[in-house]
């Protein structure tokens, strides 16, 4: 197999990854910046079927009128010359000094009616260019200190905002749904919504859910010791995967947004047999970093390796589950039982009571002695991760 990829793979890339200059903490940009039509046409040639953007990647902040419609216009240019489609958009909430203290719940109100103006505005980009799918990923929404933050109150802020924003999408009977993404910190101390369960759990809470599911990025559930795949699976249990951000991450540490496959390569190959079988559509979409340390040859390697490490992943998951001795493994480690339900059809209290062999006569010793088999199981799924 050539892992060659191709549109119907669905990988599509942010602006920001490939754009990245490399600018960080400690030190400045290392590489120069990459006009965002330029990225579309090399991004195309390398095999992506699609592109997304912040506001800000396409329009500089502060951008006239007539510099903005530039920008669009050139980015429509390549689109059009290229095939590739804009399945995502998403709003810089976290860059400009303005959003220092967040921006659907900084403690200034002024700045929380400009965020929502700059959202909406964004919003009606994306719509206009195609894209499904609206991110919201709020980095600056949280804190460094106890009493800065009222948690309860910005919660009600950030709900105020969403619900708004959910109408304004009805309103203009836009084909659009929002994913909100976790992350625990960075820039932040503490970020709102840390963890794909405390935005499942917010979600529920919104007065439009139906509009509403997540964005979970690999690096940024590992960043909390989660484990990632887990934490798709519930995401798609709740029917609330609308989108993801893929890359790499080794533990708990500052986010790395290494290439995908780069950090938990075993965890990476959950993650793909689970989307998969899991009957995920959306986008496979890669929020990474190339290091600082390449030039632009390394950068288009490193955003051509996210594309070939899924697409071996999926050749080695898809083995794997091919394989008659899994079939087995599978069989003796209890996985069919585990889709049986518990109880019978329409068994109710007092039949599971009247049951003996449920309890009185339940052998719990030999429950106990029984050996589970997940050994064998994951050694073989080990021997095909690593090709033997
Ligand atoms: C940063 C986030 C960001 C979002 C989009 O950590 O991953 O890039 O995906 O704003
Ligand atoms: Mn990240
Ligand atoms: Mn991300």
């Amino acid at each position: 197999m050539n892992y060659q990829p191709e549109p119907a793979d669905k990988f599509s890339f942010g602006l920001w990854t490939v754009g990245w200059q490399g600018r960080d903490p400690f030190g400045e940009a290392t590489r120069t910046p990459l006009e965002p039509s330029e990225a579309v046409r090399r991004l195309s040639g390398l095999g992506a079927w699609g592109v997304t953007f912040h506001d800000d990647d396409l329009i500089p902040f502060g951008a006239t009128e007539a510099e903005r419609d530039g920008c669009i216009k050139r980015f429509r240019q390549a689109l059009d010359a290229t095939g590739m489609v804009v399945p995502m958009a998403t709003t810089n909430l976290f860059g400009h000094p303005v959003f220092k203290d967040g921006g659907f719940t900084s403690n200034d109100r002024g700045v929380r009616r400009f965020a929502l103006r700059k959202t909406m505005r964004n919003i009606d980009l994306a719509a206009e260019l195609g894209a499904q799918t609206y991110v919201a990923w709020g980095g600056r929404e949280g804190a460094e200190s106890g009493g800065a933050k009222d948690v309860r109150l910005a919660l009600d802020r950030m709900k105020e905002a969403f619900d708004f924003l959910a109408d304004h999408v009805v309103e203009q009977g836009y084909d659009l749904r929002f994913a909100i993404e976790p992350k625990p910190n960075e820039p932040r101390g503490d970020i709102l919504l840390p963890t794909v369960g405390h935005a499942l759990a917010f979600i529920d809470r919104l007065e439009r859910p139906e509009l509403f599911g997540v964005n979970p990025e690999v690096g940024h559930e590992q960043m909390a010791g989660l484990n990632f795949p887990h934490g798709i699976a519930q995401a798609l249990w709740s029917g609330k995967l609308f989108h993801l951000d893929l890359n790499g991450q080794t533990g708990v540490k500052y986010d790395q947004d290494l290439r995908f496959g780069a950090g938990d390569v075993r965890s990476a190959f959950w993650l793909v047999d689970l989307l998969e079988r899991g009957g995920y559509q959306g986008p496979r979409h890669f929020d990474f970093k190339p290091p600082r340390t390449e030039d632009y040859d390394g950068v288009w390697d490193s955003a051509a390796g996210c594309m070939r490490n899924y697409l071996i992943l999926r050749e080695r998951a898809a083995a794997f589950r091919a394989d008659a001795r899994v079939r087995e493994a599978l069989h003796a480690a209890g996985l069919e039982e585990l889709a049986q339900p518990t109880l019978a059809e329409g068994e109710t209290p007092a039949a599971l009571l009247a049951d003996r062999s449920a309890y009185e006569e339940f052998d719990v010793d030999r429950a106990a002695a029984r050996g589970m088999a997940f050994e064998r199981l994951d050694q073989l799924a080990m021997d095909h991760l690593l090709g033997v």
